[in-house]
């Protein structure tokens, strides 16, 4: 048996292993953000799209061969992979490689998560992994898959769950275990309504993070018994992991951090709230999610655009931001920015105040507005003078508004609330 003292032990075993990234669920809670792109194509950090952190921990974590899976709405996904993951070296074998919906195994396209696996076992089959990692395409965090690879062999797994404690009142988004002293998993409840808290604890409970290591064997056995089940949804939550149970080792590998060996960053931005938030957050002094850490860099596409700048108006007005992080391209003149995040080539003209916003690339604010608590999509021209977050009864008959207050702007509503400005 392998064990984690023989030499280059994890870099072997990652480099045994496929990763499947599945990328084509649409992320429903976020609205309108993915009205015309998959959730994994939604932007985020001020340069980066989300699904950048999982391809990233690959990279970083040296698996090399990364399939992804994409169905929904896919076009910028499949633009942005193809522009900025072409840099692997094909001729050492290491490959980010799209497998769009293609009705390979019959009439239908990618029913779930484990169908859409099931869908691509001919391409699998030909990669002939040892393992097959399977991640979600909607996470941000940053992971070194190559541990949970040591421990998966260590421990003799069949399959090995990555998992992390999440606030109970949270748990019923989640799979949800209960493990024993051996973290072999021994219940198992995809999305329960009443969670139970994990031993020891009122408030804490144990969730799947949605991400698979699976002997190869095992996971080409179990999809196919998966297929002639009646009644399947083919999903890896609700139907492969509770009957795995049952005749396999199933072992969880609880995410720490690497350093503190406390609680790790884990974020499923999943709802206007929580991107609003996350994004937010990385503008404090020192962030939870470090992406100035350069140990564990993150990848992306990025537009070849010139630095930001700061003008004063023609006026003499001062342009500055504070507690913000601004990106390349932006040009901010004669306005204020405070505690917000402009992705690249945003535009705030004079007068103009943001505050505790997120503008995503290609924003153009003109003079005179006032903006607060805004998320606000792509491409959005602002026409001036517009004030948004400040009244919520005249925020909601433009725009969306979250429940927590945050007003989120999309092209397509401003076409609506300001058909003669375009
Ligand atoms: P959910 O978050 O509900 O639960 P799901 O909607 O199945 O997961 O999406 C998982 C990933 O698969 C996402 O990245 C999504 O884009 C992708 N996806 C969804 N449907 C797809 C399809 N038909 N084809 C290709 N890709 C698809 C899962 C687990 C829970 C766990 C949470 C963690 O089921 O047990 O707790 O993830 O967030
Ligand atoms: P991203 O910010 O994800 O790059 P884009 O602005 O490129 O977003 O839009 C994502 C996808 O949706 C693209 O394929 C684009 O052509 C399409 N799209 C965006 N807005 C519309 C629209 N109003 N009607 C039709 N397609 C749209």
């Amino acid at each position: 048996m392998l064990t984690s003292t023989s030499g280059r032990f994890v870099s072997r075993l990652t480099r045994e292993t496929l990763a499947i990234v599945l990328a084509g669920g649409r992320g429903s809670r976020l609205h309108e953000l993915t009205n015309w792109r998959a959730k994994p194509a939604v932007h985020y950090g001020g340069k980066f799209r989300i699904i950048d952190f999982p391809l990233s921990n690959c990279v970083n974590s040296g698996i090399r061969r990364i399939s992804v899976l994409t169905q929904y709405k896919s076009h910028s996904l499949d633009r942005h992979i193809q522009r900025g993951w072409g840099f692997l070296g094909g001729e050492l074998g290491e490959f980010v490689e799209l497998l769009p919906a293609q009705q390979r195994m019959g009439e239908s396209w990618y029913a779930g998560t484990a169908d859409a696996v099931w869908q691509n076992l001919d391409i699998i089959r030909r990669h002939n992994p040892a393992y097959v990692l399977i991640l979600a395409g909607d996470h941000v965090y940053k992971m070194d898959y190559g541990t949970m690879l040591a421990a998966h062999v260590e421990r003799e797994a069949d399959i090995t769950v990555g998992c992390i404690e999440v606030p109970l009142e949270q748990a019923s988004a989640f799979g949800v275990m209960n493990i024993d002293t051996d973290n072999r998993i021994t219940k198992f409840q995809e999305k329960p309504r009443n969670p139970e808290p994990m031993p020891g604890s009122d408030d804490q409970a144990l969730a799947s993070m949605g991400i698979y290591v699976f002997n190869t064997e095992v996971l080409f056995r179990e999809l196919l018994n998966d297929q002639n089940l009646p009644g399947s949804s083919h999903d890896f939550g609700k139907d492969i992991i509770p009957s795995l149970m049952k005749s396999h080792r199933v072992m969880a590998f609880p995410f720490r951090d690497p350093i503190t060996g406390g609680k790790a960053y884990w974020r499923d931005v999943g709802t206007i709230d929580s991107l609003w938030e996350a994004n937010l957050e990385l503008t404090g002094i020192t962030p939870e999610l470090d992406l100035y850490d350069s140990e564990w860099p993150i990848w992306t596409y990025q537009e070849q655009v010139p630095p930001a700048k700061f003008v004063f108006d023609d006026e003499g007005r001062r342009g500055n931001a504070v507690d913000s992080m601004i990106a390349g391209g932006c040009i901010v003149s004669g306005a204020q920015v405070h505690h917000s995040l402009l992705f690249p080539r945003v535009r705030v003209h004079s007068y103009s105040e943001i505050t505790d916003s997120v503008l995503f690339p290609r924003v153009d604010v003109g003079r005179n507005c006032r903006i607060r608590r805004a998320l606000i999509d792509r491409g959005c021209q602002i026409p001036p003078g517009t004030v948004i977050g400040f009244d919520p009864e005249e925020d909601k008959k433009r725009f969306h508004v979250s429940s927590k207050g945050v007003v989120m702007v999309t092209p397509e509503m401003l076409d609506e609330a300001y058909p003669h400005v375009f």
